[in-house]
């Protein structure tokens, strides 16, 4: 059971790791609080700051749990994801509110992100009567043939900040549909909505050692993860140089792995875009969760036409918006998550300003008055950016918002493919003919037409191209995909030894 200690401004509950249904401490015998990024005096929780003694017997207790679950017929598993999904819909509230504590976006954002949870839910529980195979027919005669999905096995999660409900639910509710048992560890900025998210599994059924949790930090526990020799899919959702790490230790060991990484997603607007619906999508996609969301409307587009008038309306509209604790029903931009990567948001200003790009708004921290406890930002935007500068070509992950001037489509195609990721993607045009080019030449794994990059609904294929991923999708089939082995199953009732390919018809 949870004790209370003092924490910095009130008490703060202490929380364990999950391990075969036991809530237990690391054996390290260390924690790491868990600070609230409005008000840094906020201690939310304290967690165990795991090592890879914890990981391996997570590992082990899953191991054995999925000897039992894997046998357990689907539907009765969905049954149980379908109770959870109900259970999160009663405590949606709460769980937002700590998410908006321990992250920083604004309760409408959380609320949507606790919802991405249930809705994943439902969808995988009905996969429970579906998780669909294949019947063929046989070369042979009284012989039938079907491939049917398995279970992987023992999966590992490292799951990210920015969605700290809704990414670790992509990943648990269709591994143990199908079957599998996990070993999940949170991000360890937002490590309390794992824990809310686990705890509603355990109250709806799921049995003790099919999900645990190992908290702490990657540089410590990553690594034990992804090579123990028990873990047969690792699913990461994180940067693309944790990624690379992540997919060579992956490599050795022949894991099945899924890497969602990073993104530097473009939203084009042509000349006759209905511009009011460009900005309004371009100041959600862009500022929305801080920017940092992997899909995030970081580079604007803009043909010639109505560069100006966009420009001058965008920023307009940037400097209005409120900055503030997101537990304020009013505000509409929180925090940034913590100190380096506001830091880092920082960084990637000065180099805008030094790369010659126009910074027409923003570019500040914030940190007096209502700010002063907190890691907030003002809303920035550059115009003129040059397609080939830094700001234009790699991850910020903050509210920076770089904006491009383009001739044409196909100039402006060109610019949204050449960078090295390929997320997410959108246009603004009311031409059905440009609108289809653009779903058939932007290389990116979603393309949004008169909306934002933001918004994937969860029962679509969710991933990338080039340095975004590896190939893999999350989010609806994706998922289940990924969650399962194939196996392909011969059924002879000839009762007579029948050669495949040689035993054939004169
Ligand atoms: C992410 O950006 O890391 O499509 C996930 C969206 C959300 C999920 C984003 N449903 O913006």
């Amino acid at each position: 059971m949870a004790t209370d200690v003092i924490g910095k401004t009130a008490t703060a509950r202490i929380y364990k790791n999950l391990i075969d249904g036991d809530w237990v401490e690391a054996t390290t015998g260390e924690t790491f609080e868990n600070i609230n990024p409005a008000d840094t005096r906020d201690v939310v929780g304290v967690f165990q700051k795991s090592g890879k003694a914890d990981v391996e017997a997570a590992v082990e207790a899953a191991r054995r749990a999925f000897e039992k679950w894997r046998l357990v017929p689907a539907p009765r598993r969905a049954e149980i994801i379908y109770r959870a999904a109900q259970m999160l819909i009663e405590r949606k509230e709460d769980y937002a509110r700590d998410m908006t504590r321990e992250m920083g976006k604004v309760l409408k954002e959380t609320r949507g992100d606790v919802q991405e949870a249930i809705d994943t839910g439902f969808y995988m529980a009905g996969e429970g009567r579906r998780m669909f195979g294949a019947t063929v027919p046989s070369e042979l005669p009284n012989k039938f043939a079907m491939a049917v999905r398995h279970p992987v096995g023992v999966c590992a999660m490292i799951t990210p900040w920015n969605f700290p409900m809704a990414i670790p639910s992509w990943k648990l509710f269709p591994a143990i549909v199908a079957g599998n048992c996990c070993v999940i560890k949170p991000a360890q900025d937002t490590p309390l909505s794992v824990f809310n998210f686990v705890q509603t599994l355990l109250d709806a059924g799921v049995p003790k050692g099919v999900v645990n949790i190992v908290s702490g930090f990657g540089s410590r526990i990553g690594a034990p993860l992804t090579e123990h020799p028990e873990i047969r899919a690792v699913s990461l959702t994180g940067s693309s140089d944790v990624g690379r790490i992540v997919g060579e230790s992956c490599a050795r060991s022949f894991k099945r792995c899924s890497l969602e990484l990073g993104g530097k997603n473009p939203m084009i607007v042509l000349d006759d875009a209905n511009l009011e619906l460009a900005l309004e999508g371009g100041l959600w996609g862009g500022f929305g969760t801080t920017g940092q969301r992997c899909t995030a409307t970081s580079r604007i587009i803009v043909q010639k036409g109505v560069y100006h008038e966009f420009v001058g309306e965008f920023v307009e509209r940037a400097r209005k918006l409120k900055v503030g604790n997101g537990l304020d029903e009013t505000v509409e931009m929180g925090p940034a998550i913590n100190k380096a990567q506001l830091e880092t948001d920082l960084s990637y200003i000065e180099i805008g300003k030094s790369e010659g790009a126009k910074l027409l708004c923003g570019g500040h921290r914030l940190d007096s008055g209502p700010y002063q406890y907190g890691w907030f930002l003002e809303p920035t935007v550059f115009s003129d950016v040059d397609p080939k500068m830094r700001i234009a070509q790699e991850e910020i992950f903050g509210p920076v918002v770089s904006i491009i001037p383009c001739d044409h489509l196909e100039h402006a195609i060109e610019i949204a493919n050449g960078v090295p990721y390929g997320l997410s993607s959108a246009i603004y045009t009311r031409d059905v003919n440009r609108a289809f080019k653009a779903m058939r030449d932007l290389f990116a794994g979603i393309t949004y037409i008169n909306a934002p990059t933001i918004g994937a609904e969860v029962h679509l294929p969710f991933g990338g191209t080039k340095a975004t991923g590896n190939g893999h999708r999350e989010g609806g089939f994706g998922a289940i995909e990924f969650y399962t082995e194939w196996k392909s199953v011969y059924v002879d009732y000839s009762d007579r030894l029948q050669k495949a390919q040689i035993d054939r018809p004169e």
